[in-house]
């Protein structure tokens, strides 16, 4: 493994504009008061926490002729901003862990892993497809886009960073946890061929098989791969401190048990923690739901 020197880069991304509700900016903050770097201290890793990137609240988010996007431009900045921060950490051979933030800054975290892998497998477990672009989003909002973008799907600023190329391939891609889809975000993912483990799915394999069989999609054919996690994945009884809660989602048992397994695999080399509101969150909860997930992913175990 890459990372076998245990060397680990923590960034946060205090973003909150992709979202409609506001306090997603206070993430980052709400998991490093839950303890995340003593944790990863503990599993034996040289921990830099390189803080937080400057977000500046924009005014006014009607701030694109034409376009329903909400916040365009500040997200762009901060997402080469981010894309900068997240490549010069992979190319030292650290493993970049992002903490956000809305879901939009996944833009500019798969856009600096481009730079140094050319085929990164993402595992986006999320109950969301964020797949809408400017014609399918029912809101405006960027991050229920960041996955299209992703692939190469949406505004030219926002594919754009990093360089005109898609990030990920959609066969690399597996989501799993999606129990909210827009018609039109399922139109788009027939269509690309991404691997979806909704929630059926999960009830009907179980969790361990459904993250072994994405272990297998993510890592065929890859040269790293990317776990964002959306801590609305996770039902809102384990997780409550999230924008966009939806029910009947994966037990914070169950997503620790997919952390464990994909630890086990050994073979993520990056991650992102996003859409942690403390301002909705009950005494910091879902931000320590957060914590344990990261250690789980990151090797600890209970023997
Ligand atoms: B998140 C939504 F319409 N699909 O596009 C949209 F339901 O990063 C929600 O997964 C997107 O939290 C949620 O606005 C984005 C909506
Ligand atoms: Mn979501
Ligand atoms: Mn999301
Ligand atoms: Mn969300």
């Amino acid at each position: 493994k890459e990372w076998e020197n245990k060397e680990l880069s923590l960034i946060g991304v205090p973003m909150d504009l992709g979202a409609d509700r506001r306090g997603v900016d206070m993430g980052p903050s709400s998991i490093r008061c839950a303890g995340v770097e003593q944790r990863l201290e503990q599993l034996g890793f040289v921990v830099a926490d390189e803080g937080d990137l400057v977000v500046r609240r924009a005014k006014h988010h009607s701030d694109v002729p034409e376009s329903n996007l909400k916040y365009l431009y500040e997200i762009v900045r901060v997402n080469e901003e981010l894309c900068e921060a997240v490549a010069g950490i992979a190319e030292k051979g650290r493993f970049p862990l992002v903490l956000g933030g809305d879901h939009s800054i996944a833009i500019g975290t798969l856009a600096g892993l481009r730079r140094k892998k050319s085929n990164v497998g993402v595992i986006w477990y999320d109950s969301h497809g964020d797949v809408n672009t400017a014609e399918t989003s029912p809101s405006g909002n960027i991050h229920g886009m960041a996955l299209a973008v992703a692939m190469g799907y949406g505004h030219p600023l926002l594919t754009g960073i990093g360089g005109d190329r898609p990030k990920v391939k959609p066969e690399h891609v597996a989501i799993i946890g999606a129990r909210s889809l827009d018609p039109g975000e399922r139109i788009f993912l027939k269509r690309l061929g991404v691997t979806v483990f909704t929630m059926h799915e999960v009830d009907r394999l179980g969790i361990s098989a459904v993250t072994e069989r994405a272990i297998d999609i993510v890592s065929k054919g890859t040269d790293g791969v990317h776990l964002s996690l959306d801590l609305d994945g996770v039902d809102p009884k384990d997780a409550p401190g999230v924008g966009t809660p939806v029910p009947a989602g994966i037990t914070l048992r169950e997503s620790l048990l997919a952390m464990e397994l994909l630890a086990d695999a050994g073979i993520v080399t990056s991650a992102e923690f996003v859409e942690v509101n403390p301002t909705l969150d009950i005494q910091n909860q879902t931000a320590k739901a957060a914590v344990e997930l990261i250690a789980s992913l990151m090797g600890e175990k209970i023997m």
